[in-house]
């Protein structure tokens, strides 16, 4: 059915099911697209994970070429049932497992190739890892979902028309042998080389047509009617992607793009607001950098402060988060990944345990025809099926409510009815903190759902403003919660001017410091901002939690001289000089025309008694250049060099952490850092951070 008819025909139908709530007053009508029932369904689910595991799980790689040998699969305490119950535990509502990834292995026994379980070492090729997964999601109550990627660089056929039909007959098993399926994932990469069969060459497919998604969108339709159709954008599934894959999607987001035509990256990441079909935002993540498992992410695993940032840039700011587990090579989730899934999971029920808005008195400033149907408390009744709304043609419009009594708060929650549309374009918070209104937070969309955050206040009412809609608003849930803080030891850190920041992963707290090495209490030094220090300097710090007047435990850093003066010699590029900003994400590479050994030299600006030096390699998701041999020299005058430590940094590439190295002090005033090799085997030296010790 065309969407604009679908869109008005539920509009009616909802407009006639409210009348006969109330026959006086009239619901609105639908503004704009409104979900389906496969949408709304999948929009309450809210967080459900992905599980990759495949022949790249046992080659180290993050897609195959579609050549590797079947006989590497053998995941020999392999156990689906601990993936469900780490995804449960974690509060997530379904599980998609990558069926078959661009390598075109099939971790279910496909009667249409030979390339799957049937003929790996595992379980005597009997396995069927979907079936397994299907089981451990029922036993756990979880939902099904299936990755099925449309590339495969194993098939013979892959850019024919025999292929499409290969690759239906393929989502037919899956569709009709494994219990209901909640949502089908259509990955959109086509890197174009791959085996195929053995011509060992690029294959070219045109992407707009050679999949047919319309007749295959009808064979999922027909199999199972209740899942929902996730593709890159381009040709319009139930859900879309959001233009990256870092874990978050744009803070305006509508949940609308246009039926036909190019999907860019910002209609990706924003939605579209005029947009004439509904297709809501999925934010997909891993728990770790990449999708597969790769045993030097060990230390990699986000952290919980990390995973609450992705619920409140997905779930907070109206899409679904699908967040992906690479599974071991022994066929388990990493212990790493457990712990910090697990711990997220509680933190986000802790967050969210009490809604201190539920005795609140509600007024407005419109009600829709003064009617007790739209009043006020319905935006806190804790019914998901009752609304305040307005009458029509208003685009602003506050609600307030008094708490009673001073109640403290972080977090503002807000959903929007979206049966009626998505319509919100703008909204501010305002608290009432000793006899004023104060505004403590604004944001522009809401959508299914809103969170936003902000440092505890004290107040005795709260005013929530639409000051922008599309149609009337309709809000059918508000609510503010306190949530506790995360009180982890603050980072502290010194930019090459020797300036000091103090900062943590949560909004909130505020930090006290000492420079003299002892404790930090609420009496010591308040931070409120970068600190100038000069020469050495010892930085104790916490962070406090003003509203419980809990401490977080200290963080302790040394720095040694400031590196104000240094210079890196023989090197224009200005980005060098990050790797003295004292800054661990901003990275520099030496690469162009270099080969191994590569050398570093910094001038210190004076002779020091050099007794050691730090080196923290390149920190980012696709890190390179991570020295694993080198030697390190000193020289007084750029000329004479004296070797003083050499050797290897010892399980770097599994653990890239902060690399210390001492030696005897030498007067210097040059420092050369030689690289002899690094974890890749290729010509690039990368740096996070280069310091040295003295004496
Ligand atoms: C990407 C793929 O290329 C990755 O390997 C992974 O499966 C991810 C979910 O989608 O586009």
């Amino acid at each position: 059915m065309n969407n604009n008819i679908k869109y008005f025909l539920c509009g009616i139908i909802l407009s006639v099911f409210s009348t006969g709530i109330n026959s006086q007053t009239k619901a609105p009508v639908a503004c704009g697209p409104v979900p389906t029932e496969n949408q709304m369904r999948l929009q309450k689910m809210e967080s459900y994970a992905f599980v990759h595991f495949s022949l790249n799980t046992y080659t180290d790689q993050s897609w195959g070429f579609g050549n590797e040998d079947v006989k590497l699969f053998n995941p020999k305490e392999s156990d689906c049932r601990q993936w469900a119950r780490i995804c449960k535990e974690a509060g997530m509502k379904g599980i998609i497992i990558t069926a078959k990834h661009h390598c075109g292995f099939c971790l279910w026994p496909s009667k249409y190739t030979e390339y799957s379980v049937k003929n790996a070492p595992w379980k005597n090729g009997k396995g069927d890892m979907v079936r397994e997964m299907a089981d451990a999601c029922k036993e756990y109550g979880l939902k099904l979902g299936i990755y099925l990627s449309p590339w495969d660089r194993n098939s013979k056929d892959y850019g024919k028309p025999e292929y499409i039909t290969y690759f239906r007959n393929q989502l037919t098993e899956l569709l009709t042998n494994y219990g209901p399926i909640f949502e089908v994932w259509f990955d959109g990469a086509n890197g174009g080389s791959g085996y195929y069969g053995g011509a060992n060459e690029t294959r070219t497919i045109d992407r707009t047509t050679y999949y047919d998604w319309k007749n295959t969108y009808a064979l999922i339709h027909k199999l199972q009617p209740n899942c929902v159709i996730w593709n890159d954008g381009g040709d319009r599934g139930d859900l879309r992607w959001v233009g990256t894959e870092e874990g978050y999607v744009g803070e305006t987001n509508w949940s609308l793009l246009n039926a036909t035509g190019e999907v860019p990256w910002n209609m990706l990441h924003y939605g579209l607001e005029n947009g004439n079909v509904w297709v809501p935002a999925e934010v997909n993540t891993s728990i770790r950098p990449e999708w597969f498992y790769h045993p030097n992410e060990d230390s990699k695993v986000k952290t919980v402060p990390q995973l609450m940032d992705l619920y409140y840039n997905s779930i907070g700011r109206n899409a679904s988060m699908l967040l992906n587990f690479p599974i071991m090579p022994n066929g388990l989730i990493h212990p790493n990944d457990e712990k910090a899934a697990i711990e997220f999971g509680q933190a986000v029920k802790e967050s969210f345990a009490v809604n201190l808005i539920e005795k609140a008195k509600a007024t407005a400033s419109n009600v829709r025809k003064n009617s007790n149907v739209f009043g006020a408390d319905k935006a806190i009744d804790g019914k998901k099926d009752s609304y305040w709304t307005t009458d029509d043609k208003i685009s602003k419009a506050s609600l307030t409510f008094d708490l009673g009594k001073p109640i403290l708060f972080n977090r503002f929650l807000v959903q929007e009815y979206i049966r009626l549309g998505q319509r919100v374009k703008a909204f501010t918070v305002e608290a009432f903190v000793e006899g004023n209104w104060k505004e403590i937070t604004k944001a522009t969309t809401i959508g299914y759902k809103r969170i936003l955050r902000f440092p505890s206040v004290n107040a005795t009412k709260v005013r929530f403003n639409i000051t922008d809609s599309k149609c009337s608003p309709v809000i059918s849930n508000i609510g503010i919660y306190n949530a506790p803080l995360f009180l982890n030891a603050p980072s502290i850190t010194r930019n090459q001017n020797g300036e000091i920041s103090i900062s943590t992963d949560d909004i909130g707290p505020i930090f006290y410091y000492t420079l003299d090495g002892s404790k930090p209490t609420r009496n010591s030094n308040k931070y409120t901002g970068p600190l100038s220090t000069q020469g050495k300097v010892e930085v104790i710090a916490i962070a406090y939690d003003p509203a419980s007047g809990k401490s977080s435990p200290e963080s302790l850093e040394k720095f040694d001289i400031i590196r104000k003066d240094w210079k890196i010699v023989g090197i224009t590029d200005e980005k060098a000089y990050s790797i003295l900003d004292g800054n661990s994400s901003t990275v520099w590479h030496q690469r162009k025309g270099n080969k191994m050994p590569i050398e570093l030299i910094i001038d210190l600006g004076n002779e020091y008694n050099i007794c050691g030096f730090k080196y923290l390699p390149d920190q980012n998701k696709w890190s390179s250049g991570i020295i694993t041999n080198y030697q390190f020299y000193v020289s007084s005058d750029n000329k004479d060099w004296k070797l003083v430590s050499e050797g290897e940094f010892s399980n770097i590439k599994n653990n890239p952490v902060l690399q210390i190295k001492k030696f005897a002090f030498e007067k210097s005033r040059f420092i050369k850092f030689k690289a002899l090799k690094n974890t890749s085997g290729d010509d690039v030296a990368g740096y996070a951070e280069v310091d040295i010790i003295t004496n």
